[in-house]
């Protein structure tokens, strides 16, 4: 994913962002007007400590500013981190039912300021409404599902070896977490962290993805008035290496769980290793449907569109890859480019828009890059698209017309990286052996599909593909909250998150002993006599 930074401005200098875009500059008092924001620590909102601010800006129209952030360092990362440390033992003695009650209040919350968390979103990271939307419902429904845990957190009880002993295993709160969340999804994957940490009995300190900020905000801002305690959730807005990396290396955080680049993520997870410190890391994928000669090829192009262009392609789980059986290739891709070709790029607040911007200019540089390897050195066919749009409406944003690669052979790079953007990859298949073959040929193990009619070609597919996620007849993206999220390989390392599984990162096991026997008892030792 990209990690790329938006302008950096200072409370005295305005950036040089407007022309990012190749846009026509700045409208007159729009950055004067725009909000300044907070840090969030130990209940208070504070000034980062050396008083600088970024911008967050529009993707769809980089003159619209839509809030300035505080540049966090070092020091305002040992601030909140002195705050969780403070705040942990109260809040790890609070029952967990309790707790949870504090994050049903937050998700009614979330349900009343959908509209303008949707709206906020939309504008700081692009992606149409309904989908925009869809990120604070997947926040929502984290939220309730994962405060009934508050009431389960189950362990289990097993018998003992020896006599007049029992046995258990309970969970413990792993400490104080920090969180590393990406903009991609800036409510649901901060809530997919947050929520699970705080049931837990957990501290945090969260440091969200500096070209989405204010999602994140609106979700601290949510716990603030659902009553969560001070100190107990801690934001601090900001950049990779002067916020994150102070945040991953401290040495009272016990646990980095960070949703980004596979590159980034070995860093972080070199970071906590030096320390000891637990990581659990969500990272790239380069997913892929199959599409088999029994396919109901209409229902399968539907996947393939929304899976390839719904969040203009930047999600872990996006379809970038369509392997398609000889049998239905040509129709397939006839009717795949038509659907791309016809998807209404623009702003994602206008209610007529398929497809919004991409993040920003970094991301811009990055897909068209691959757009250009895809067909000068890869030497696949560019079926549709491969341009940004840089006119009329589309003057001053990050847009990227969707775009549709064909006769794409495996190995080719856009057929193996990870472009995380508005751009496919279709590729011929001979049989569903070769197809899974392919489909599981690349580093990334995140999500994959098959559409077929056969049951059977499904189960072995489902069998044999090695990934964190399967679907059949539906397409790569549309996980729900309450099963596990993440990959295999190098999409992650070995965690899940969502389902009950992600339990497992925010708490730590504990085996307890009780042993009423009056006597020593010597486990793998004693001979048990029963006379
Ligand atoms: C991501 O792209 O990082 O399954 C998360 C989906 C969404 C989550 C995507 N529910 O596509």
């Amino acid at each position: 994913m990209a990690q790329a930074k938006k302008a950096l401005s200072r409370t005295t200098k305005k950036s040089a962002r407007a022309g990012a875009a190749g846009g026509n500059g700045t409208k007159g008092g729009a950055r004067a007007a725009s909000k300044t924001y907070s840090n969030y620590i130990g209940g208070e909102w504070v000034a980062a400590a050396g008083g600088e601010y970024f911008e967050n800006v529009n993707p769809a129209d980089t003159r619209d500013v839509v809030g300035r952030f505080p540049v966090s360092t070092a020091e305002d990362v040992n601030r909140a981190v002195a705050a969780a440390k403070a705040a942990a033992e109260g809040w790890r003695r609070m029952p967990a039912p309790r707790r949870a009650e504090i994050l049903f209040r937050l998700g009614n919350i979330l349900i009343r300021d959908k509209d303008s968390h949707s709206a906020d979103m939309t504008r700081e990271m692009g992606k149409v409404l309904k989908e925009t939307g869809g990120d604070v419902q997947e926040a929502i429904d984290c939220t309730f599902y994962t405060a009934g845990e508050g009431r389960r957190l189950h362990g289990y009880t097993t018998p003992a070896e020896m006599p007049d002993k029992f046995a258990m295993c309970v969970r413990q709160p792993v400490g104080l977490c920090g969180l590393i969340t990406p903009w991609n999804f800036p409510m649901a994957i901060p809530s997919w962290k947050l929520i699970p940490a705080l049931v837990c009995g957990n501290t945090v300190v969260i440091k969200p993805a500096e070209d989405t900020p204010l999602s994140t905000y609106n979700l601290v801002k949510a716990c603030e008035e659902a009553g969560v305690p001070k100190g107990v959730v801690n934001m601090v807005t900001g950049y990779g290496a002067a916020a994150g990396k102070p945040l991953t290396e401290h040495r009272d955080v016990r646990l980095i769980s960070f949703t980004g680049s596979t590159e980034t993520g070995r860093l972080i997870a070199g970071a906590c290793a030096d320390r000891n410190a637990i990581c659990s890391l969500e990272l790239g994928g380069k997913n892929v449907i199959i599409v088999m000669d029994d396919a109901d090829v209409d229902l399968a192009v539907e996947g393939a569109v929304w899976g390839a262009f719904g969040t203009s392609g930047q999600r872990c789980t996006a379809s970038s890859r369509i392997v398609v059986h000889k049998k239905v290739y040509k129709k397939f891709t006839q009717k795949l480019v038509e659907r791309a070709a016809n998807l209404r790029v623009g702003d994602g607040a206008n209610a007529n828009t398929d497809m919004g911007p991409v993040i920003n200019a970094a991301a811009v540089h990055k897909i068209l890059g691959y757009i250009e390897v895809g067909e000068k050195q890869d030497g696949a066919k560019l079926a549709t698209g491969g341009k940004r749009l840089t006119t009329g409406a589309h003057a001053n944003g990050y847009f990227i017309e969707p775009t549709v690669f064909t006769d794409v052979a495996p190995d080719m790079r856009i057929a193996q990286e990870e472009i995380f953007g508005p751009v496919t990859a279709v590729i011929p298949t001979n049989n569903l052996e070769e197809a899974v073959e392919i489909a599981n040929g690349v580093r990334y193990g995140l999500s994959a599909a098959i559409y077929t009619q056969d049951v059977n070609r499904a189960f072995h597919a489902m069998n044999d593909m090695y990934t964190g996620i399967f679907y059949v007849n539906s397409s790569t993206i549309g996980a729900e909250v309450h099963l596990p999220f993440g990959g295999t390989k190098a999409t992650g390392n070995g965690h899940r998150e969502a389902g009950t599984q992600v339990l497992d990162i925010f708490t730590e096991w504990k085996s307890v002993y009780v042993d009423y026997s009056g006597k020593l008892q010597r486990a793998q030792i004693d001979e048990v006599s029963f006379e």
